[in-house]
């Protein structure tokens, strides 16, 4: 089994509990991850969910498993709760089997970085609309996600790689745009605010390295509908990665393309340019 080597790894959106988490890709990500520091960005295991429908599977368990085999095999584990496992948030301070659990988290990166890490619901725009508004958004998610799955297992069975249908959907609609881009600029504006280079999030589902005004703004996607992971290289580059059976470049954000020296930016512009073919699915910056 090949192995995926990078100096830290964040997940998040990953909803153990629901018949929608891509567990077995997860399972297949973190049994090849050799990394130093794995952080869980929240909504690891939808707690929510849970306690109005009990629904488990054995490769839920796995996943669980994976994450503590890490930690004991010396992986700095950190699990900073999310609003679907909020419960947790009371045990914030406490360490479980090597796991460590925290409100939010600093993280310094290999070339000096330094990022806040939330799970983001804290960037929900406080009065987004009303109470049904909010029902009938979810009921469509979870409409968006049972078509998904089963896209997906009709690919599976013609043999096909997963498409993450709802990256496509998503970027074609004018208004969820909208929405991504508000709140992107709030986390950003924040982590400005703050002092920090960037801020590493989750949250919306919606994996993204973007660079606003100089701040990064690093959303690692979610594993229900895009199986992403942000990573960080040695070198502090950082990278979003879509894991499939082939695992996929989505964006990329090192010193040298944030803040490019004139003769780095000669040197790198071919590359550049390639870069931006492959981040096509992704929003313009
Ligand atoms: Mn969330």
């Amino acid at each position: 089994m090949a192995t995926y080597h990078c100096r830290s790894a964040f997940i998040s959106d990953v909803h153990l509990g629901t018949p929608d988490c891509k567990a077995a890709y997860l399972l297949d990500f973190l049994r090849r991850l050799r990394c130093e520091r794995l952080y869980l960005v929240g909504d690891i295991v939808d707690l929510e969910a849970l306690a109005q429908r009990q629904w488990w599977h054995p490769d839920h368990s796995a996943v669980l498993a994976e994450v503590l085999d890490l930690a004991r095999r010396g992986v700095e584990v950190t699990y900073i709760p999310g609003n679907h496992d909020a419960a947790l948030r009371g045990l914030a301070g406490q360490a479980f089997g090597g796991v460590r659990i925290a409100l939010d988290a600093v993280h310094e990166g290999a070339d000096g970085r330094r990022y806040r890490v939330s799970h983001g619901d804290e960037f929900d725009p406080e009065h987004t609309g009303r109470r049904w508004m909010l029902w009938l958004g979810e009921a469509m998610h979870r409409f968006a996600c049972w078509g998904n799955r089963r896209v997906h297992a009709v690919r599976q069975r013609m043999e096909l790689p997963y498409l993450p249908l709802s990256i496509i959907m998503k970027s074609r609609i004018g208004k969820a745009m909208a929405y991504i881009h508000a709140y992107a600029q709030r986390v950003a504006d924040a982590a400005r605010e703050g002092g920090y280079d960037g801020h590493i999030c989750g949250h919306i589902h919606y994996g993204q390295v973007r660079s606003l005004d100089g701040v990064l703004y690093l959303n690692d996607g979610d594993w229900v509908e895009h199986c992403t992971a942000l990573v960080e290289d040695h070198t502090g580059a950082m990278e979003l990665i879509h894991w499939s059976e082939q695992p996929t470049p989505l964006g990329r954000a090192s010193r040298e393309l944030v803040l490019p020296s004139p003769a780095a930016a000669l040197a790198l512009a071919p590359l550049a340019r390639r870069r931006r073919d492959l981040s096509e699915l992704r929003p313009a910056a």
